[in-house]
């Protein structure tokens, strides 16, 4: 395995052109799954300043973290316009059931729609709690859906989604519109049952209700509420973070939930989004990635799997205007993705990765969460806790919890125990 060089070390002007080399000869073609060929990169320095100064306080921190914050805004994810953090969304609860999963749990659907813009998106949340949330507010896990709200469960009671969605394999999905067979499409993706009977709550909102997902100019979805977005404003993660705050909002809300409880989970685009929303929102308590991968929780300079140029080129939409000038010099980057994890110190992070995922890059995203741990070790934390990436299925780590699991990109119950499980060591 290829070592990593020790941070601060100067890059050789040797290191420097080979690494100039590989980015071009990486550029659109073949993507990297060879560790040999990762370029040597130097990761800037978490616990320094831009002025050079090191941080060495939880104080410190702060400021720290305030500066990264506006650089991944800067440079990846785009700036919320103000107006988008300002406005307070009308909530309507449209649907509430009390005999869900057969009574063990309730269910509600709530429209967050804007004021006084009849014709612009509705976000429909989607929200079970367990029975004992009757009397009791409970933690509740909250993560935005790919295919609508009725593809999580089957039962015929969440309303169907009428939102534009993107093509599916299986046909589930006609002229953009979901149909009734993609009633409980993804429910291995969310283990409602599981989660009730260990007592969390689970929110989910389809991404598609705040920003659908393609190129469009940025015309359509919250866009057309607040605009195009101006120079160094966000892209479509930006908007679905800001939709997962929006929930959030409202579950504070909530009599049921425990709004100090509430924990951000995504996979793929939407685990790139959990990050971001956790980042920017200190509220959420808990923060789970799972196969982020480029642009989530993998170091970006590594290279390996989907690269900073690949994804710019292949979802144009999803960062920011400036992103895209770092396709051919990741290295020139202010900052790397271990400094996004860092965003959620002190609180629980799972960073989760499968082997069979090699475009997210586990390896990345392992080193990305080990870079981290400095953030938690100065509130007299643990991070991840370990040096070396654990051995498939096997999860370690103590304020951050990693692993990688057997299989492909997806999220199984092998993910969700994990999650809960730290939910209940961390958050309960
Ligand atoms: C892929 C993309 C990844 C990941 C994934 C997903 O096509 O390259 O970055 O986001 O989609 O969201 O399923």
């Amino acid at each position: 395995m290829k070592k990593l060089p020790p941070f601060l070390k100067p890059v050789s002007s040797f290191a420097a052109i080979a690494f100039l080399l590989s980015s071009v000869a990486l550029g659109q073609e073949e993507a990297n799954y060879d560790e040999s060929k990762v370029p040597d990169y130097v990761l800037p320095e978490l616990l320094r300043f831009e002025d050079g100064k090191t941080v060495r306080n939880e104080a410190q921190w702060t400021k720290r973290r305030q500066e990264l914050l506006n650089l991944f805004a800067d440079y990846v994810y785009g700036r919320t316009p103000e107006a988008a953090e300002k406005v307070k969304l009308k909530i309507d609860v449209t649907q509430a059931v009390t005999d869900f999963l057969g009574g063990k749990a309730s269910m509600k659907e709530v429209s967050l729609s804007f004021p006084d813009r009849e014709d612009g998106p509705t976000l429909h949340l989607l929200v079970i709690a367990p029975k004992e949330a009757m009397g009791k507010p409970v933690p509740a896990f909250l993560g935005l859906n790919f295919k609508g709200n009725q593809s999580i469960h089957p039962d015929p009671r969440i309303t169907l989604s009428k939102s534009w969605m993107r093509p599916d394999k299986e046909g589930r999905v006609v002229d953009h519109q979901a149909t009734e067979a993609s009633r409980g499409a993804a429910s291995a993706r969310w283990p409602v049952e599981m989660i009730i009977d260990r007592g969390y709550a689970l929110a989910t909102m389809y991404y598609g209700d705040i920003d659908p997902d393609f190129d469009d100019g940025f015309e359509n979805g919250v866009h057309a509420v607040f605009g195009k977005p101006k120079e160094g404003e966000w892209g479509s993660i930006g908007t679905w973070a800001w939709g997962l705050e929006k929930a959030l909002d409202y579950l504070e809300l909530d009599a049921q939930i425990d709004g100090t409880k509430v924990m951000v989970f995504g996979h793929s685009r939407l685990g790139k989004t959990a990050l971001w929303a956790g980042a920017q929102d200190e509220r959420f308590a808990m923060v789970i990635s799972n196969d982020s991968g480029c642009g989530g929780a993998a170091l970006s300079r590594r290279q390996f799997g989907e690269t900073v140029k690949r994804i710019n080129t292949s979802f144009p939409h999803w960062f920011n205007d400036r992103f895209p000038e770092y396709n051919d010099r990741v290295g020139d980057l202010p900052i790397d993705q271990h400094e996004l994890l860092a965003l959620m110190a002190p609180r629980p992070l799972c960073v989760a990765s499968a082997e069979g995922d090699e475009w997210a890059d586990p390896h990345g995203e392992f080193l990305s969460a080990k870079f981290a741990s400095p953030a938690w070790e100065l509130f007299g934390k643990k991070g991840v806790g370990v040096d070396e990436m654990p051995p498939v299925d096997q999860p370690v780590g103590e304020t951050i919890s990693y692993h990688m699991r057997t299989g492909k990109h997806d999220v199984t119950d092998f993910d969700w125990t994990r999650y809960l499980d730290f939910a209940d060591r961390h958050v309960k």
